[in-house]
C-alpha cells in the first residue's frame, strides 16, 4: 500500500481551510494513518526542502513552512500517490485545475496550501520524516473494501 506525506500549509492553518482540505482527501477514498498540528522547525525544513536548496525561492519557502503552525498528515492508499497530487492540483495555482485544492482555493506559488509527496519512494521517505513508527496506525477501516478492490 502507498503512503503519501500531506501537509496543510501555515496559509491554509491560518484560512481556516484545514478541515476543507482534509475532507477531500478523505472523500477520495485515502486512509488516515497519522496526524498532528505541529510547527515545523529549520532544520525538518531543510530536510523536506532539501531538493530545493540554491533554488531563487527556497528561502522564502523555509520562511513560509516554519512561519506558523502546519497540520501534517500520512495517508495510504492504492495510488496514494498520483491521487493525492491530482487532488491538489499544481504547483502554480493559477494553472491549476478547477476541482482541485489549489485550483479552488488558492491563486499563487508563494501560497499554495498544501503539500504532497511526488514520487512513490518520496511519499515512504516523507512520512518517515515527519513521523515516528510509533505515531502510525496502519488500521483496517470498515470501509475499505468499498473503496479499494
Ligand atoms: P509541489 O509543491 O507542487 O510538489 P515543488 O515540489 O516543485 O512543487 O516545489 C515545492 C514548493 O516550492 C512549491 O509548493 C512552491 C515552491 N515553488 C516551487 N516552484 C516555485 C517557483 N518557480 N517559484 C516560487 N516558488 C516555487
Ligand atoms: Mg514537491
Amino acid at each position: 500500500m502507498e503512503r503519501t506525506l500531506i501537509i496543510i500549509k501555515p496559509d491554509a492553518v491560518q484560512r481556516g481551510l484545514t478541515g476543507e482540505i482534509l475532507r477531500r482527501f478523505e472523500a477520495r477514498g485515502l486512509r488516515i494513518i497519522g496526524m498532528k498540528f505541529m510547527q515545523i522547525s529549520e532544520a525538518l525544513a531543510g530536510k523536506h526542502y532539501e531538493v530545493h536548496q540554491g533554488k531563487p525561492f527556497y528561502e522564502g519557502l523555509v520562511s513560509y513552512i516554519t512561519s506558523s503552525p502546519v497540520v501534517v498528515i500520512a495517508l495510504e492508499g492504492t495510488n496514494a500517490v498520483a491521487a493525492a497530487r491530482g487532488t491538489i492540483g499544481s504547483t502554480k495555482p493559477h494553472e491549476a485545475t478547477a476541482g482541485t485544492i489549489r485550483g479552488d482555493l488558492a491563486l499563487e506559488v508563494g501560497r499554495n496550501l498544501v503539500h504532497g509527496s511526488d514520487s512513490v519512494e518520496n511519499g515512504q521517505i516523507e512520512v518517515g520524516n515527519f513521523f515516528d513508527e510509533s505515531e502510525l496506525i496502519s488500521w483496517p477501516r470498515n470501509t475499505d473494501p468499498w473503496i479499494f478492490e
